[in-house]
């Protein structure tokens, strides 16, 4: 077999992202693993941690946003080493995408989206990416707006922002595509359909090579 498949999970807060991953990542076992953007258990994840979750941890917009690619560069080997030698699959929980509409969505002088997606160039990038979107507002479920970002009109910025960032980051022949998918009004059950149907494909079909794709 060759290299295992970079299945990315998107959207906004509460979209359900971690519900699905799960599902995802059990799915596919025992040949799966699943990560999640921030990794909070990491030095430089305890730090974005308390930045999210103690509105009185103050930090520039620029060091938060370097924080959150660091992040992400300090799991490039294992993430490497799960698909290329273990030849399994990873189910991602947020990555490059959540760091660059964030920042964004801020509109901080200077952090344009060029300066955003910078320190993320050379990044795995995934085979294919699911964003989840909700037409109805996200608010009313369970854990919104315990941390930072979590307010309604920065989240309809951030939706904003996604697609743009989609946009600039898509590629001629669309290798790495992006699926959106609607979850409004459905079940966490509906939804897992609606993303294996998308995502069967992208597993089931051989890779060429182990070469991996980059951003
Ligand atoms: N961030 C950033 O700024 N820059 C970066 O580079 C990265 C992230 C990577 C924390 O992320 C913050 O970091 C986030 C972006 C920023 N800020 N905001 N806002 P996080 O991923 O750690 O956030 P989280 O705390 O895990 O929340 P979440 O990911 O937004 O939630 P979710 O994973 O999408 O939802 P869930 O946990 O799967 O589900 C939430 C609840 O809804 C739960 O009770 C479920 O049972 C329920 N649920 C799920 N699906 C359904 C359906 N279909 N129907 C009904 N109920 C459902
Ligand atoms: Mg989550």
């Amino acid at each position: 077999m060759t290299r295992g498949k970079f299945i990315l999970i998107e959207g906004l807060d509460r979209a359900g992202k971690t519900t699905q991953v799960n599902r995802l990542y059990e799915r596919l076992s025992p040949n799966s693993e699943s990560m999640k953007f921030p990794e909070r258990s990491t030095q430089i994840g305890g730090l974005i941690n308390e930045y999210l979750t103690n509105k009185s941890f103050q930090m520039p917009d620029q060091t938060i946003h370097l924080l959150f690619s660091s992040n992400r560069w300090e799991r490039q080997e294992y993430i490497e080493k799960t698909l290329v030698t273990d030849k399994k699959h990873i189910v991602m929980d947020r990555y490059v995408y959540s760091g660059i509409a964030y920042s964004l969505a801020k509109e901080v002088d200077g952090m344009d989206f060029d300066w955003c997606f910078g320190c993320d160039k050379g990044l795995i990038r995934p085979d294919m990416t699911v964003f989840l979107v909700n037409s109805k507002s996200n608010d009313n479920r369970e854990g919104f707006g315990k941390e930072r970002y979590e307010q309604k009109c920065f989240q309809e910025k951030v939706h904003e922002k996604f697609d743009i960032t989609f946009q600039k980051l898509a590629t001629k022949d669309n290798t790495s595509p992006v699926q959106i998918i609607d979850v409004t009004d459905k079940s966490i059950t509906e939804v897992e359909e609606l993303i294996w149907k998308v995502v069967e494909p992208v597993v089931g079909a051989k890779s060429a090579s182990n070469q991996l794709l980059r951003f």
